[in-house]
């Protein structure tokens, strides 16, 4: 007989029967984040069919061209999680400033950082885009919350995931014991626990990476990216391209199958593009509660405490294997075990 399908509430209150001394805000922040991801879903599965497509014509601190779904996302996280009294203080791809809570709300113990529509420029394909959240305990004492609440190292998160908006929606999340994925039953309205204790695989086969930027890579990330395309079935070499250029998407694929997705420094882009706060580290979190790495190249990502709400770092995570070999040659330490001998430094 199947085993029960757990709904993400049923859930919830089952792990947190586990820590006696839980409070219970922290669980129905957990319930919050999933509503705010069923009223995006909403409108992301209808983009094609209402007029909230196209541009608001405003553009979001890094330049980006703001699409109405990314705004609408924004709005509905803000709105949904800064009303349920446990939060000092958001911050958001979307607004260059910390957020407050909404005028006339509680402030609580914790801190959001999100990325509200990662991969918004995918929305008009039609592509697996997805929000990625980050919950961190405020350092502040009391009153509202401030940008030191928020700029806090990865090692500090109490939670972090992603919502998938595809195929299927699913949730993805830690809060450190385990990584749990969940599919969204519409005809429900529910989350249903679907991909209890996800473990990435030690290696993979699979790498994603822009090789567009191919031009401005460093001579460390060209040797590794060449060195996967040598033959050698020791280690499963040559790998598969696979980039959707949709994080969310890129970062589920590998977890489930296993491989690494990179998005080093370059030339062009010294600190590489992917923001720390509400990209890399919630990531991060959830690579190494599922058995992988994360690293900027030369340290844990969970390590870095930014100085600025959108501070970028180059990013490596996935199968640890994969990882610590990218590691080797962007640090140019690798030495080809293979008899391949080109990638030697
Ligand atoms: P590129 C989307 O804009 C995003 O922030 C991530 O979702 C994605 O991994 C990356 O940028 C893609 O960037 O430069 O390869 O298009």
């Amino acid at each position: 007989m199947a085993a029960r399908a757990l709904t993400l509430g049923q859930f919830i209150i089952q792990e947190e029967r586990k820590h006696p001394e839980a409070s219970g805000e922290f669980t129905s922040l957990l319930g919050d984040i999933a509503l705010a991801s069923k009223l995006i879903n909403r409108e992301v599965i209808r983009a094609g069919l209402v007029d909230i497509l196209g541009y608001t014509g405003g553009e979001n601190v890094h330049g980006d061209r703001v699409q109405k779904l990314d705004r609408f996302a924004h709005q509905v996280i803000h709105q949904v999680l800064g009303s349920t009294g446990q939060l000092a203080v958001l911050a958001s791809e979307e607004d260059e400033d910390i957020v407050p809570v909404p005028d006339g709300q509680p402030v609580g113990k914790y801190v959001v950082n999100f990325d509200p529509l990662d991969g918004s420029s995918n929305i008009n394909a039609n592509v697996n885009i997805g929000t990625i959240f980050s919950i961190l305990p405020r350092l502040t004492r009391r009153g509202p919350g401030t940008v030191e609440d928020c700029l806090q190292a990865g090692r500090r998160q109490v939670a972090a995931g992603y919502v998938m908006y595809g195929s299927s929606t699913m949730l993805v999340f830690t809060t450190g014991d385990g990584v749990h994925g969940f599919t969204f039953e519409p005809s429900l309205g529910e989350f249903l626990l679907s991909h209890p204790n996800i473990r990435i695989p030690e290696r993979g086969r699979i790498y994603s990476v822009n090789e567009g930027n191919c031009v401005h890579w460093h001579e460390g990330v060209k040797r590794y990216v060449d060195w996967l395309k040598c033959d050698d079935p020791a280690t499963g070499r040559p790998y598969s391209a696979r980039y959707v250029g949709s994080l969310v998407a890129d970062f589920h694929r590998n977890l489930l199958y296993g491989g690494v997705f990179l998005y080093p420094a370059d030339k062009r882009n010294p600190n590489g593009k992917l923001r720390v706060l509400y990209e890399a580290a919630p990531l991060a979190f959830v690579a190494e509660q599922a058995g992988g790495l994360a690293s900027d190249g030369t340290r844990r990502i969970m390590e870095i405490a930014p100085s600025s709400l959108h501070q970028r770092t180059p990013l490596i995570i996935g199968s640890p294997q994969d990882v610590r070999e990218c590691i080797e040659f962007n640090l140019g330490k690798h030495v080809a075990v293979t008899s391949d001998r080109r990638h030697a430094p």
